[in-house]
């Protein structure tokens, strides 16, 4: 408990058969308002249900007599080598979902080799991932501050503590209609480690809209050159949907793009990351300096992974999925999830002749025009 706000203790293996089990399992071991907080999007929540619906548009082909065996999942990113092309996005309040919060979210990602992204809106200090997993791959999420002094602070201490790059978010300048967090009047029930002594040391007891909104609005380019003058560290770009915004993102120096609608919590009836990500991929492939994609919304398989990496991503990350594993077994939830994604991405390898993740780059994706 923290403070009569009942917390999952749980540290163990999970034995799924996919991960939309979890979505429901979670749901009795997550308190109601927090649980859907997680399970929820902006108004008519068809952007949160039609990221993973959109993956349909595309097909794998599968191809025989390739000789291939023996796939396999590592991949570089930026210069960190990691075991899987699966990443941890960035979500805030771990501590809804487990009393380890972000500390068992870093062990897990770690285990499993995957990137971790942390919250500006997390529980537990930088300080304290750095102690539990040392030198693991992980990235810091921004929400930039109206106030630079806060700014400052944040990325000067996640360096410090061992976060070698920076997720700059831009698609959440105020919250989305999150009629959910209406119903349930939802604020943070666990304080908010950069905010205990900022922002009037409100975290604790605040709603999305009220952190929203002594976030900044005006987040423009200048504001990538700006953080890279604190800290001469890679800053990617997180909400991304057009290959306007790529270009402009690109040119005010960003080193990497995340393909985004914040899990549709946002602009409710904007695109699936996997429908806008060719057009974005091939964009950035023209422009003279090439950087790596992430796409994030609603992968839940192996195959979706598959589609997203070949149509030009670089990594694909998830997030409601792993703070089910959180809430449901801790530390070895969270690589259970990232696991499970890996053992259905081995299988469709194997089936399209990829040994490798840079092959599964090349590999041939048929796109079914719903519109024919
Ligand atoms: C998020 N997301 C998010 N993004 C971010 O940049 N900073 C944050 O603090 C949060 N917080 C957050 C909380 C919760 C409960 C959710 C579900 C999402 C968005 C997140 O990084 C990612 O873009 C989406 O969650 C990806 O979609 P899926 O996998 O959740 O469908
Ligand atoms: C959310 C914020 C914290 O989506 O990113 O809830």
């Amino acid at each position: 408990y923290y403070k009569g706000f009942p917390q999952s203790t749980r540290e163990e293996k999970l034995h799924m058969v996919n991960l939309n089990e979890l979505e429901n399992e979670a749901k009795y071991v997550i308190p109601e308002a927090a649980y859907y907080y997680i399970a929820s999007g902006a108004e008519n929540e068809w952007t949160w249900r039609n990221n993973t619906q959109a993956f349909n548009h595309f097909q794998i082909v599968p191809r025989a007599l390739t000789g291939m065996q023996d796939p396999e999942l590592n991949t570089e990113f930026l210069g960190m080598k990691l075991k899987t092309p699966v990443m941890i996005c960035p979500i805030a309040c771990h501590g809804i979902a487990n009393a380890e919060a972000e500390i068992d979210t870093a062990k897990g990602a770690k285990a499993a080799g995957s990137l971790f992204g942390m919250s500006t809106y997390a529980n537990k200090s930088v300080q304290e991932v750095q102690a539990a997993v040392g030198d693991s791959p992980r990235y810091m999420q921004l929400y930039l501050s109206k106030n630079w002094d806060f700014n400052k602070m944040v990325i000067e201490e996640s360096v410090k503590a061992g976060f070698t790059g920076f997720f700059l978010t831009v698609d959440a300048l105020v919250s989305g209609y999150r009629e959910a967090n209406l119903r349930t009047n939802f604020t943070y029930p666990v304080p908010l480690a950069f905010f205990n002594e900022w922002n009037g040391g409100k975290g604790e007891g605040q709603s999305v809209a009220q952190m929203y909104a002594s976030s900044a609005q005006n987040i423009g380019p200048d504001d990538i050159r700006k953080i890279k003058k604190i800290a001469d560290v890679p800053v990617i770009v997180k909400g991304i949907e057009c290959a306007e915004d790529a270009m402009l993102a690109i040119g005010a120096g960003a080193d990497g793009i995340v393909v985004s609608n914040h899990g549709g919590r946002e602009v409710d009836g904007a695109p699936a990351t996997i429908d806008v990500l060719p057009e974005i991929a091939k964009a950035v492939k023209s422009y003279d300096h090439r950087v790596p994609i992430i796409l994030d919304g609603g992968v839940r398989r192996g195959s979706h992974v598959f589609k997203a990496l070949a149509l030009g991503a670089d990594l694909v990350g998830i997030g409601r999925p792993f703070l089910y594993g959180l809430a449901l077994g801790g530390a070895q939830g969270v690589q259970s999830v990232i696991e499970q994604l890996n053992k259905e991405l081995l299988i469709d390898m194997q089936l399209t002749g990829c040994k490798t993740i840079e092959d599964i780059k090349h590999a041939k994706i048929d796109h079914i025009d719903y519109t024919a």
